[in-house]
């Protein structure tokens, strides 16, 4: 296969990729700006606005008063106003627009607002809003087999609880989006945005219009990990909504520390938990308690925790298992999509519960795991109904004990800690079993819009983003290969709802699955229409034998009959003969998953298409004084079967790995008593850096395992590596279990930062 770069590398290396703060605007644009609650909870009592509105260069500034449609901008649940009424319910919330000649004289005019709140009591932190009583939607459950009565006849039971920290998205393009007003009531949106048919249901809905006026464009995002799937709608429902108001274009495009503040982060959990095992370790049951931090609104936090408890077991068979989830409301921005979309949280409470299970026995971690893998033929049904097929994890198994010399560098690390006392050493092999699909089954759907023209190239739609994932570059493969034609034959267009309309956001890892299926769909459309002139033409030309449509085959960038190979045209030929021929080139294509079906009230079904696989081993050094970290080598070996293209997917690997080790090590949200976000920039948020890659990193890919029934046999890649940065979470915990030879759990949660393993260490020494 010909090694292909992503798509739009070339630009993002040059400085040409158009980012919506790129687009050439004249004189006309205006600039929109936030004024926001200084509060986290209060009642707003009275304000004036005549000053800020009498200054020169001030186009509007607008109360929800003057919103044309409705005051709401929730994805799902309708718990979310577009500007603040008459109560504001975190810092950062939206409470008037502004519109400005220039971010300057809207920054003076911010300055002119009077506004007079009586402050009430914020809710901060999930025990609080337990303590209330504030649950956001009701509780959700999952049950399997009889928990009860496999404590009762329990050889060994643990119970404890996990913290799991939140995370910012921290993408490199800050949430923005540019309104152009046109005749009647149409309006354009250029939207930095994974769900461009959302952002037009939700400027229709603001702006008290139908869809048809709404036209949704979006070229690429300079990141988005799930913080541009709901979080979009805001910025370009206020930017709409100035722009109808002042009839010009406006934009609007976040600085930094004001994205940090405003938007919403991956939600933090905390987890009660019990399992009950064996002396060999195996794991009989499992009760845990999910409580996450929703922020102020739900946004889509029921989806996310409801992934969440679908990923409680990760890649083990529990045979009884019940797992409570809870959403509870807190006066903080409101959590949102991000990067696994709850499983991450989910999982960590099942790897730790090992991880002790392990401790205790005084077996190896991995031993422990190898003993509660999901079967290949038994023991692998998962807690909610599925049973799991194709199942990866013993392949990876014996792959990476081998290429990572677990065994070996496991007595080596033992060595080591035995002859040093200030300096250990952790190692931790972790497997991720992660669904793929929404779980949320009429998600599951994806559309596009193939063009060929008669010069013979191709021009591509199609309802998934591009936020760097490279699925773009993959879209145009499939259709290259498909059509068998070159590469270069082909352009994937930016995504716009007039082209392919009622799209599901690119999440879920699903973007090249839907759409390069839904292209397909387009391209054999297209295919056998072609084919059916070309067969003809064929036998007029040639009057010995018939040439069936069947046995055109597009290949090579030709065209030709494969059972007498000397009926050939070029592929260029064979569309400009097509259209003299007046056959339609162009074509729409539809992809929904099949099977995926899931009953919220019972807690079972089979949501997910298939899973993705992955295992890691970690290795860091720990410095027992300082609490300092040093990652000495991480082996990744993960499964994306027959890679549609293997740069990218490495890419991903690593991105994926990387960013969960943040989430795990160096991220940490720090907020004041009254709920202001101390950490709202680089300089105090820690994301990884290139002194956080491990010294050694070696990231394999899977070989000889296609995954049947996907696009050339592929398999999503996108969020499941994130979740191998539970090695080197562990890998630190093993490291200061060593400290006194294994001998005392320590207290431990995510994130593992300098400052929580110090405190760790510090309590164990006193024990
Ligand atoms: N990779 C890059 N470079 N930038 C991103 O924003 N988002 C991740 C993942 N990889 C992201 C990324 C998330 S959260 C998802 S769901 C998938 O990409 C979405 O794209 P896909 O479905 O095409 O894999
Ligand atoms: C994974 C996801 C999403 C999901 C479920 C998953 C996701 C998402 C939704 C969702 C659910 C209900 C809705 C809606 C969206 O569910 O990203 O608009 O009505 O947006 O398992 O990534
Ligand atoms: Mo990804 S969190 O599903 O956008």
């Amino acid at each position: 296969m010909k090694k292909i770069v992503h798509e739009s590398a070339k630009y993002h290396v040059t400085g040409e990729a158009v980012y919506i703060d790129d687009m050439l605007v004249n004189e006309q644009c205006l600039h929109g700006v936030l004024y926001t609650s200084p509060i986290a909870h209060g009642k707003i009592k009275s304000y004036d606005l005549s000053a800020a509105k009498a200054l020169s260069g001030i186009h509007a500034i607008l109360t929800y008063k003057d919103i044309p449609g409705h005051n709401q901008m929730g994805p799902i649940f309708h718990d979310e106003v577009v500007l603040a009424e008459d109560k504001v319910e975190f810092i950062g919330q939206a409470i008037f627009l502004i519109a400005a000649e220039n971010e300057e004289i809207a920054e003076e005019a911010k300055r002119l607002i009077k506004i007079e709140f009586e402050e009430l009591e914020p809710v901060l932190t999930i025990e609080k809003s337990m303590e209330l009583g504030n649950l956001i939607q009701p509780p959700r459950k999952i049950e399997t087999g009889n928990i009860e009565e496999a404590f009762k006849s329990a050889k060994n039971i643990i119970e404890d609880i996990l913290y799991v920290g939140g995370q910012e998205h921290w993408y490199l393009e800050t949430q923005t989006a540019l309104c152009f007003p046109g005749e009647g009531q149409e309006i354009k949106v250029y939207s930095s945005t994974q769900n461009p048919s959302e952002i037009q249901a939700i400027v229709s809905e603001v702006l008290g219009i139908s869809k048809m006026q709404v036209e949704v464009d979006m070229r690429r995002m300079g990141g988005g990990f799930g913080g541009k799937e709901s979080e979009a709608n805001h910025i370009a429902a206020w930017t709409a909504i100035l722009a109808v108001n002042t009839k010009r274009p406006v934009k609007m495009r976040f600085f930094r520390d004001e994205d940090q503040k405003i938007t919403g982060k991956r939600h933090r959990f905390l987890l009660k938990y019990k399992a009950a095992f064996d002396n060999d370790g195996i794991i009989s049951a499992i009760d845990v308690e999910q409580s996450t931090d929703a922020g102020w609104a739900t946004d889509l936090t029921m989806s996310i925790l409801e992934r969440a408890m679908m990923h409680a077991e990760n890649s083990y068979y529990i045979p009884n298992m019940r797992i409570i989830g809870n959403a509870w409301r807190t006066n903080l921005p409101s959590n949102t999509a991000y990067r696994g979309f709850g499983g991450p949280q989910g999982m960590a409470g099942m790897e730790t519960i090992i991880d002790r299970i392990a401790r205790k026995l005084k077996i190896d971690a991995a031993e422990i795991r190898f003993r509660n893998f999901m079967g290949m033929e038994e023991r692998n049904t998962t807690p909610y109904g599925q049973k799991v097929e194709n199942n990866r994890l013993f392949m990876l198994w014996e792959q990476i004990r081998k290429t990572s010399d677990y065994q070996n560098r496991r007595k080596k690390v033992d060595e080591f800690n035995a002859k040093n006392e200030f300096v250990k050493r952790g190692l931790a092999l972790t497997p991720i079993k992660f669904g793929i699909s929404f779980t949320t089954s009429f998600l599951n759907q994806a559309g596009a819009l193939v063009h060929v023209y008669n010069d013979g190239t191709v021009l591509v739609s199609h309802g998934g983003t591009e936020m760097g994932q490279g699925l773009n570059t993959k879209i145009k493969q499939v259709a290259a290969l498909e059509f068998g034609i070159d590469y270069d034959k082909v352009r994937v267009n930016s995504t716009n709802t007039a082209r392919v309309p009622n799209t599901s956001p690119t999440a879920a890892s699903s973007g090249t699955d839907m759409n390069g299926m839904a292209v397909k769909n387009a391209v054999d459309i297209l295919k056998s229409r072609i084919s059916e002139f070309i067969a003809k033409k064929f036998n007029i030309e040639n009057a010995d034998s018939k040439s069936k449509i069947e046995n055109i085959v597009f290949e090579n960038d030709t065209v030709f009959d494969i059972q007498n190979t000397n009926r050939r045209i070029s592929f260029k030929d064979a569309v400009s003969a097509s259209y003299l021929g007046r056959v339609s080139l162009s074509s729409t294509g539809f992809y929904k998953t099949p099977g995926v079906h899931f009953d919220r009230a019972k807690g079972t079904g089979n949501p997910f298409f298939y899973f993705a696989f992955g295992m890691s081993v970690s290795e860091i050094e720990l410095d027992v004084l300082t609490g300092r970290t040093k990652f000495l080598r991480a082996d990744i070996l993960h499964d994306v079967g027959e890679s549609i293209n293997p740069d990218i997917d490495k890419g991903q690997v690593e991105g994926a790995f990387i960013q969960g080790v943040g989430w795990v090590t160096t991220e940490e949200m720090k907020y004041d008593g009254k709920g202001n976000l101390l950490n709202h920039s680089p300089d105090t948020y820690k994301i990884p850096s290139i002194q956080d890659i491990p010294e050694i990193f070696n990231v394999n890919l899977l070989q000889n395992a296609p995954n049947p029934n996907t696009i050339r046999r592929s398999k999503a890649v996108g969020e499941p590596p994130f979740m191998l940065a539970f090695s080197t979470w562990l890998a630190i915990k093993d490291a200061i279990s060593a400290v006194t030879n294994h001998e005392i759990e320590p207290e431990f949660r995510i994130p593992a930062t300098n400052e929580n393993i110090l405190l760790a260490i510090e309590k164990i020494k006193r024990f």
